[in-house]
């Protein structure tokens, strides 16, 4: 009978110890959010030679435009997060009878941001036309080793565009224009982004920073515009950077004007935002 007590004595002991070891591991782990939580995965792949998977995230489907990606690279062997790596991206479209390529942004360091590292491709053209495929190229500074994930990539026209091109008359040259809508626009003061690429070859679409823009915001279906706004200007690998005034909610469109030495390149396109 002791005998009995004494053992149910200690297993009441144990399990209350391990209610409460259990309860104070909870409270002191606080489980961080995965840093992919709020994006979406739009493809993966396997840099074989380098032993790492590669997962490639945005918030949205891939579409024809400037594509702010984010790619996370695991480990093959334990799963976990490779936080430093040298990632080269090299976009590439098949279209049976030739291939190009598209303007796209590198990440700017070899360690990860939240543990993904920040890139973007400018698709020039929907997957309709031919197959995208991304080639990431992983030095991976962990393990020391390299390889190359390549990557096929579906891309979408976006319901309202989000791309244009032109073909300056001043200098023949191609010009890709992407827009890069607010995040969450508001009534007031918004930041108006765009970028511009010009296309050297069909492999090479380097940044441009050789054009002055200016733009006009109107609400075509109330026939008024806006005061206040700032012309976008360059600050960087092709990034114009401005403001835009939206004094009400509903259908906005931002006509661009784009000149070269003061003669204008072109004055026939436009992006339309609507919230
Ligand atoms: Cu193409």
């Amino acid at each position: 009978m002791n005998r009995k007590r004494i053992l149910l004595s200690a297993l009441v002991l144990a399990v209350c110890s391990i209610l409460v070891f259990g309860c104070k591991k909870s409270s002191n782990n606080v489980v961080a959010p995965s840093p992919t939580v709020g994006y979406i995965k739009i493809a993966e792949g396997y840099a074989a030679g380098a032993a790492t998977k590669v997962e490639i995230y945005a918030v949205d489907s891939a579409f024809t435009g400037y594509n702010k990606l984010y790619i996370a690279l695991f480990d093959s062997v334990n799963n976990t997060f490779v936080e430093t790596a040298q990632v080269t991206l090299m976009p590439n479209m098949d279209m049976m009878s030739m291939s190009h390529s598209a303007p796209y942004e590198n990440p700017a360091s070899t360690s990860a941001v939240n543990k993904m590292f920040p890139c973007s491709v400018c698709f020039i053209m929907p997957s309709s036309g031919g197959t995208w495929t991304l080639a990431v190229t992983v030095q991976n500074l962990i393990n020391s080793k390299n390889g190359v994930a390549t990557i096929t990539i579906n891309v979408k026209d976006p319901s309202t565009a989000r791309m244009f091109s032109f073909i300056s008359p001043i200098d023949s040259g191609k010009y890709f224009v992407s827009f890069i809508p607010p995040v969450k626009p508001i009534v007031g003061i918004n930041d108006f982004e765009v970028v511009v690429y010009k296309k050297h070859s069909m492999m090479m679409f380097p940044a441009d920073s050789s054009l002055g823009i200016s733009f006009i915001p109107t609400m075509p279906t109330m026939s008024h515009s806006s005061p206040n706004n700032v012309d976008p200007v360059h600050s960087g690998k092709g990034h114009y950077k401005g403001k835009v005034n939206f004094t009400m909610t509903g259908f906005w469109r931002l006509s661009t004007t784009f000149r070269s030495s003061m003669a204008v390149a072109d004055s026939a396109h436009y992006f339309d935002i609507t919230f």
